[in-house]
């Protein structure tokens, strides 16, 4: 009887890369709408509010950038609450590749770190995963992952939701963002690789730093 063939063990360093999350997980500095094609990037997420029709920061670019249509097609969605997300096409950014605009709501920061209750809403120094906060912005990771992997997205890229007018401490929303991203590239071989797009080196060594202590945080039951 003839065996079945055993694949070999000696898998290509490329092999193993694939394996491991990590490797599939890039941190850059850079503007999101203006992203070099050659990097391969199909699929952006918006850091948007519950009404898809614009604001200021990474979304108001996003606006500019994919053109009125992106307005006219987003009035016929019904917004979107927060912590959930909708998919529309990238438009005006396809002629970079962008296929898609994953939009996402991620939650305000409530801001009341004074309170003086360790775990209450807006304590940045409670539990990871304690406040409602966390809990809404881990929710647009993994709607958004969701999203990704239906669309059958490569390569998606993730600007740092929250982070800036709904001021989401950023060493925290860095934690969830990578947290949920190699949660996601565990289970799944889409999308192949993640770029969480900074605007500063600083909001990018928020990322590293993420990514560097995984090891103690990421097992750890301890404070952030
Ligand atoms: N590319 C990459 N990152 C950017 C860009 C860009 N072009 N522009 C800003 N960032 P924010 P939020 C970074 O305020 O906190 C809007 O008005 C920025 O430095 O854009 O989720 C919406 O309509 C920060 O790190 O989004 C909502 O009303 C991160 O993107 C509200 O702001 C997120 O900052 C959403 O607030």
């Amino acid at each position: 009887m003839e065996l079945p063939q055993v694949p070999s063990n000696d898998s290509s360093a490329a092999d193993q890369q694939l394996n491991d999350p990590v490797a599939r997980i890039n941190v850059i500095v850079a503007d999101i709408t203006a992203l070099d094609p050659e990097i391969g990037i199909d699929a952006i997420v918006n850091a948007a509010n519950e009404s898809l029709l614009g604001g200021g920061g990474v979304d108001g670019a996003i606006h500019r950038a994919a053109g009125p249509e992106l307005l006219e097609h987003n009035r016929t969605l019904g917004g979107c609450p927060t912590g959930l997300a909708k998919r529309t096409p990238a438009f005006g950014l396809e002629k970079q590749g962008i296929r898609h605009i994953l939009h996402t709501v991620g939650p305000v920061w409530s801001g009341t770190a004074d309170t003086g209750v360790p775990g209450a809403p807006g304590d940045d120094t409670a539990k990871l995963g304690y406040t409602h906060e966390d809990n809404l912005l881990a929710s647009c990771y993994t709607q958004v992952l969701a999203l990704a992997l239906e669309h059958n997205v490569r390569h998606l890229a993730i600007p740092a939701i929250s982070t800036g007018v709904y001021r989401f401490p950023k060493p925290r929303a860095a934690r969830i963002a990578f947290g949920h991203a190699h949660g996601h590239l565990l289970r799944s071989g889409l999308p192949q690789r993640i770029t969480f797009v900074c605007f500063s080196d600083e909001d990018a060594s928020n990322y590293h730093e993420a990514i560097n202590t995984r090891g103690q945080w990421m097992m750890s039951r301890g404070r952030v």
